[in-house]
Parts: C-alpha cells; structure tokens; sequence
C-alpha cells in the first residue's frame, strides 16, 4: 500500500475547499439578467382548486410572470413520474396518480405547488403570490396510513382504496406452514416512523433557456443529473436530451432526497422559457424543504418469527402497509417493495419468509428513498424480532443469533437475494470484544447505584447495496439500468482527469476515486482530478444513490483503467522498442524485463500524444478510454452494531454511553472516509430512534413538525465517541472486491438502539422516536409497579 493508494488514510481533498467557504453550491452561481420564482402552496392537505385569479398578481411590481397548472397543460409540459413498475399480486400494474408539476384541479398535500411566480426580486415574488386568489373547495384528507385504504375520502379519484398496489415476496403457504409447526412465535406490531430529511444545504435550481440555441441549462442539488435530464426530456418534454445541460455542482448532501426529479426545477425550466430566456432561481426556504422534499420510511407492520424448540428460526412474516403520501415519487415504489423485503432473512438461515405490502396515498408529503430506504425498515423489522423473541425464549440474544446465522456463502434466501459473501460469527465476536461485553454487568449495576438504568442491545444487520445488477433491477421494475460509466483521461503531461457518473455530495469522492488512479498509475493525487456532475462533460451516469458509487462507479474506473494501462504498455513497448509481453508495469515506471529500459508513466503520456513514428494501423494515438461496467450482483455489506445506553428514569434523557460498530465492507479504499460515513450514518439512525419523527395532524392534514423547532436532529453532543472494527470478506460481483458503506450506520443503528432501550427499560417494545417523554412515562410506570 502506498501512503495514498487503496487503504490509505487520506484526508478528504475536496475539504480544502468546503471548510474554507468556497464550495460552489447552486446558490452561489449568478447569472446574468437572473430572476426569481416564489411557489405557492397549497395551505391544505385535501381540496379542490375551484378557480385561482392571478390579474392582481401579475399586475405587481416587477412581476415578469405567474403560471399555475392549467398554464403548464397549455405548454404540454407533462407531469412527474415514477420509475418503477410494481405488480400487484393480481398482476394488476401499480396505479400511479397523475402527478402535474403544478396542481391542476385538487391540491393533495399541505405544501403542494399551486402556483409560481416570477419577478425581478425574491420579495417581489413573495409579495405578488399572496395576491394570487385561489378558491379552494376544503375535502376530508386521508392523513392515517393504516386507514387509508378504509377511508372514503379519495386521494387520486378512481384510485379506489387508496392503494397503488398490493404486492407480496415469498411462499404464503409455506411460511404459514412452518408457523403451524412453530415450538414459539414472536409477534410485534411495529411503526417505522416519517422521517424528513434534512441535507444541510436545501434544494435548488436555476434554469436557464437560450432562445438562439433553443437549448436549456439546468443548475440543481442534484444526485443524479444525467437521470434528471433524462427524465425531464423523456417523460415531462421540456426538450430533446441534447438541448438539456444539467448541471449539479458542489451539493450539501442529499441522503436520498436528491435522487428524485421535482416539481420545482422543472418549473423554473420552462419558466425561463416563458419569460423570453432570462434565467429563473430558486432556492428552498428551510419550511419548505419539511413540506416539500420527498420524506423517508413510514411503515406500518406487523411482524412475526416463528422458531422450533432448539430456537432455530423457521419462518418469518410480514404485513407492512408502506405510506407513499400524496404521490408516487421517482422511486418510492422500489422502496417498501425489492429494498424491503428482499432484506428481510437479515443474517439468518430462515428457510421461509412471506412478506406482504399494501402501498397506500395518504395527504402527506411523498416518501421515497431516505438513506437506507427500504433496508432500515427491513433490519429494524428483523432486529427487533429477533431480539425478543431471544429473550423471549430466556436464550442470550448473541447466542441465539449465532445459532441462526448463515455460514456457508453464496447463501440463496427465500426473498431473491443471493448473499455472496460474509463472516457473520466474525463481526459478532469481535463486536463483543471491542464493546467489553464482559465487563457490562458491572457497569450496569454500578449505573444502578446511581439511580440510572443500563442495557445494551445488538443490531446484526444486512443489506444490499451497490444498486446495479441491470438485468436483476430491470426484471423487478426498474425502468432503467443501474451500470456506471467513467472515463479516464490522461493529459499529454501525465496529469489524469476521470469523468465520472456517481455523484459525490459528501462522500469523498474527489478523495477516493483519485486514490484508485493514483494506485493503479502511480500518479501523485494532485495529478488526478475527478469531474462529475454535468451532463455536458461526463459522457452518462446513473448517479449516487443505494451506496453505489464504490462497488459500481469506481468499479467502472477501474474498467477503464486497465484498458489506459494496456494501452501505454503498446506505446512504452513501441517506444523502447521491446514486445509488449516484456513490458512491465510497476509503481508508474514501465520497464522492459531483464533490461534498465525504463519510462515514466507521464512518459508513455507524452509519447502517446506525440506519437511520432507510431504504427497508426496498430496504435491509435493518445490516451483515453472509457468503460460501463454493470456488476453480477449486489454487494451485501453486514456487520455488528451494539449499543450500549444510560436511561434517567427521572426525565426519560437517554445517554448512549457506548457505541461499537464492526462492519464488512470488503475491500476499504479509505477507512477514514468509511469511518466517517459509518458515523453519519449511525447519526441519522440514533434520530431515528430517539429524537426525530414526522406528525401530521390527524384532522387537519398539516405539518407540525414543520420546524427545527418540532423536528429535532441528534446533534454531536447526543452521541458519545464510536469504537469500529472492520471485517473484510472480498466482494465478489466486482473487480475491487468492496462493498457500500455510506447506509450501513443508517440501517443498523435504530435496532440497537431500541434494543437496549427495552433491555434497560425491560419492556417488551416501545415506539420510535423513544423521546424523553415516552421512555419517561415507560420508566415512571415500571418504577409505580415495583
Ligand atoms: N468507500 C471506501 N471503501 C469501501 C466502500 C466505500 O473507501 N469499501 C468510500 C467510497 O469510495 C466513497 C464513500 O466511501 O468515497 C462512500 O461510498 P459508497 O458506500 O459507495 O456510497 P456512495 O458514494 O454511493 O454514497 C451514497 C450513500 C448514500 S446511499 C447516502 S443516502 C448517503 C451516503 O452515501 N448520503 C450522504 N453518505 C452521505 N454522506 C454525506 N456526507 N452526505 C450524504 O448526503
């Protein structure tokens, strides 16, 4: 390993320029004759639009325009989609509700856009949008998932029971027949709580129109700008793929809410059209990135373990009706569905699992995918059940994991997922040590002493990321394929530029991607840059998201590597004047075996460019290549996490005392930057768990926690400092041998925490978000008991 090759602890690159305030985010970037678009949104949760009056708003001060839905169906500008095909169980094709950019007859969620208005100043706008009149006809909304199905009232009309689809994954009858047989069964009704994202930086755009060129310019906080513009062209029209630029630069982090294609910028799009090509912005307003970004999670479930009578898992099952909001977002169908319940065997041999999952419209902001997505929902399902049921059974809960957990790979589940590779009983043990397991009898009883209460508890999680297989995601529904595509430019002088279609937005791309290069050309890292995020300089991209850009993004570098790296072996063989079959290739010196002929690899550059006395019908010249690569498989990270927790039973404040994580990701790259995504992750799922939720009111359909005030983010004060440990079991689906690391945290934590949350309370189950008051009233009616 070199000091900055694979392995290396090297501090993140792109740092230098975020710590010191020059990150170039959306709403940094001025262009001329800009302007700005206010939307206006719907203040209720269900109603129909009976007439909107914009005269008095157009006549304002420096209004330039004000368009609402019936403008935008003028234009022909069509409506928002979702990209993957779900079957119901009667084959019926999932019923998406039409999803115009700006309403057009019925608002269906509090914050949904009503109308825009463009002006020359942001104070203009807002000012005008309050004298738009619009004439609401109030409707009951469909607020409680559960009931929606039940609820008279109708979120799309003609989509009866307000469902989207029934689906389901496993055997029914088999699994139902194992529970007949089952010695014990474990049943917990669970509650994955609404969780609102919350990237530091809100969303943005500004679209630009070229009237000459007839061409649009998108600048947005997005994850994935190529599938933006491919959808914006393909399916809302704006225009033809060639005559769109979209361009995501430095984005504050996205977890998940990024991927998806909004109302907002395409309106600004076709809004700079309608005003002659001046270009239109539009940056969130904290308020409505909580009304308006796509939310997270939102399962309502119940589970059941079945086991015999050595306390051997046999079946399990699930009943899990998955709130999709007012509509279907760009993903939300994969969400509840292939990224759910195909997790559901976590680490366990479990020979049978029946998972059903009715997907509902409600008047709530649309779910989609929030880091983990699907996965999170899936380990906390299986977590939680296994947990109990191993107290349940008086077996200790490690005990009864180790006696359940696959060890021979590739391991085929009944729900799709083929598991290639993993030491389960390795990431437990070493878990247990670096937790001191040992020593938490005495720690809880000297918390006792105190007046304090002690658990501890486990999340043994799995997941699938490093979204891809095309072929796999195209037979579930997926409309588009999940490869990756790079290209790697080296420049006459040896410097290397990569071209590539992940999309770094706080996962250090810029670092590792470059430390790739630098260990396969042995080029110095400041010789390498990484360029992403604009459809007009990377050739395509499917974009980060589903912890993708390590197993398939650098995978896609790597592709193009070797073939950079065959072809300066032809021009150093060429040069000194050897068979290429005696060149050698080493630290970024080619040699020729058995001589000191020897060149640089900025050499060989020079002399591909050069390329004077080249044998042209044999060597092209220059040196850039390019590669997709679409991998056979998921990777499937899995680990251990334990937590260790304080409780006050005086004010139900929970302090986590100690957090031990031990992951496989295969193949690190950088483990500092895996560190620090283990830790967001952990973060994200301690809120989860303790502190953040999402409530709209039952009668009204609106946000309360529409505020930092209401919606409370764990900050670095609620966290105590982790100990990781890895374990390394080689990928095998990909030619680094790594697997995703940027959800891990997010999908194992809320499990470990609500586990030793019930050891220390001992209470069966307790919702999530476990805040102060509900383990205060937990503890305060165990302790009247006693
Ligand atoms: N890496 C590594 N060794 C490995 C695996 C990964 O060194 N074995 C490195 C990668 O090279 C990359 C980083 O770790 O620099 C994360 O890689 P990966 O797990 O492939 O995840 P992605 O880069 O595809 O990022 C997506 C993932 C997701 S899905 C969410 S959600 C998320 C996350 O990353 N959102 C984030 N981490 C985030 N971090 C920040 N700061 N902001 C977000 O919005």
């Amino acid at each position: 390993m070199t000091d900055t090759g694979i392995g290396a602890r090297v501090a993140r690159k792109e740092d230098q320029r975020f710590i010191m305030g020059k990150g170039r985010y959306v709403d940094d970037i001025h262009l001329p004759r800009e302007t700005y678009a206010y939307f206006l949104r719907s203040p209720h949760a269900h109603a129909k639009i009976e007439a909107i009056d914009t005269s008095a708003a157009r006549a304002a001060p420096g209004v330039l325009a004000v368009l609402t839905g019936e403008d935008a169906a003028a234009d022909k500008i069509g409506g928002l989609i979702c990209g993957w095909m779900i079957h119901s169980m009667d084959g019926s094709p999932m019923k998406a509700g039409p999803h115009p950019v700006l309403a057009q007859g019925k608002v269906r969620y509090v914050g949904d856009h009503v109308a825009v208005v463009v002006a020359e100043t942001l104070a203009e706008a807002k000012s005008a949008a309050e004298l738009i009149d619009v004439s609401y006809a109030e409707l009951d909304p469909v607020v409680d998932p559960a009931d929606a199905p039940r609820n008279q009232s109708l979120v799309h009309d003609g989509i009866e029971r307000n469902t989207a689809f029934e689906w389901s994954l496993g055997n029914k009858d088999a699994t139902d027949a194992e529970f007949a047989k089952a010695a014990h069964v474990t049943k917990l009704e669970i509650r994955n709580n609404r969780l609102i994202p919350n990237a530091i930086e809100p969303r943005a755009a500004i679209g630009a129109y070229d009237p000459a060129e007839e061409h649009f310019t998108l600048y947005t906080t997005s994850q994935n700008p190529h599938v933006a513009r491919l959808v914006i062209s393909a399916f809302v029209g704006i225009a033809p793929e060639h005559k769109l630029r979209v361009i995501a630069p430095d984005v504050g982090g996205g977890f998940g809410s990024k991927i998806f294609i909004y109302a907002e910028e395409v309106v600004c799009l076709w809004a700079s059209k309608r005003i002659g090509g001046r270009p239109v912005r539009w940056t969130a307003e904290r308020s409505e990135s909580f009304l308006a970004d796509a939310h997270g999670r939102d399962h309502v479930t119940t589970a059941e373990l079945a086991c015999d009578r050595d306390g051997k898992i046999i079946a399990l099952r699930a009943h899990t009706i998955a709130n999709m909001g007012a509509y279907l977002s760009t993903f939300a169908s994969s969400v509840p569905t292939y990224l759910y319940a195909t997790l559901l065997s976590g680490q366990y041999n479990i020979p049978q699992i029946f998972c059903e999952v009715d997907a509902v419209y409600t008047n709530t902001a649309p779910v989609d995918a929030y880091r983990g997505a699907g996965r999170p929902e899936a380990t906390y399902v299986v977590e939680r059940l296994v947990e109990t049921a191993a107290r349940e059974l008086k077996l200790d809960p490690a005990e009864f994991r180790r006696r359940n957990f696959i060890t021979q790979f590739p391991h085929q589940t009944p729900v799709i997922m083929a598991y290639d590779a993993g030491d389960y009983h390795a990431s437990l043990n070493r878990a247990l040590e670096l937790a001191d397991f040992s020593g938490f009898a005495a720690r809880k009883a000297e918390s006792g002493r105190k007046g304090k209460l002690r658990g501890i508890g486990y999340s043994t999680y799995i997941e699938a990321c490093g979204i891809a297989p095309s072929a796999a995601v195209g037979s579930l529904g997926c409309g588009v394929g999940l490869w990756e595509s790079a290209e790697v430019r080296v420049n006459p002088v040896g410097t290397v530029e990569v071209l590539t279609g992940s999309h770094s937005h706080g996962q250090g791309h810029e670092t590792t991607f470059a430390q790739l290069v630098s260990d396969r050309l042995g080029v110095p890292l400041d010789q390498v840059s990484i360029v992403h995020g604009d459809t007009d300089k990377v050739q395509f991209g499917m974009g980060t998201y589903g912890s993708r850009s390590g197993a398939v993004g650098m995978s896609a570098i790597a592709k193009a590597l070797d073939k950079v790296e065959a072809k300066a072996r032809k021009v150093a063989a060429h040069v000194m004047e050897a068979a290429e079959g005696d060149i050698e290739f080493r630290n970024g010196s080619f040699t020729v075996k058995g001589t000191d002929r020897k060149m640089g690899f900025g050499e060989v550059a020079l002399a591909a460019y050069v390329a004077h006395k080249f044998p042209t019908s044999e060597i092209e010249p220059g040196l850039k290549e390019g590669a997709f690569h679409d991998p056979t498989n998921f990777t499937f990270p899995a680990g251990c996490h334990i937590c260790e927790l304080e409780v006050d039973p005086e004010t139900g404040v929970v302090t986590i005392a100690k957090w031990t994580a031990v992951d496989d990701f295969g193949t690190l790259i950088n483990p500092l930057i895996v560190e620090g995504q283990v830790h967001g992750g952990i973060a994200q799922g301690v809120g989860q768990a303790l502190t953040e939720g999402a409530i709209y009111d039952e009668e009204s359909g609106q946000l309360i926690t529409g505020s930092y005030m209401d919606y409370c983010m764990p900050r670095a004060s609620d966290l105590p400092s982790f100990t990781l440990g890895f374990v390394e079991t080689r990928c095998p689906s990909n030619p680094l041998g790594m697997k995703g690391c940027g959800e891990a945290g997010a999908i194992a934590a809320p499990a470990a925490v609500m586990n030793a949350l019930t050891d220390a309370l001992g209470v069966r189950d307790l919702p999530m978000p476990a805040t102060p008051q509900v383990v205060w009233e937990v503890a305060s009616a165990r302790q009247a008991a006693e």
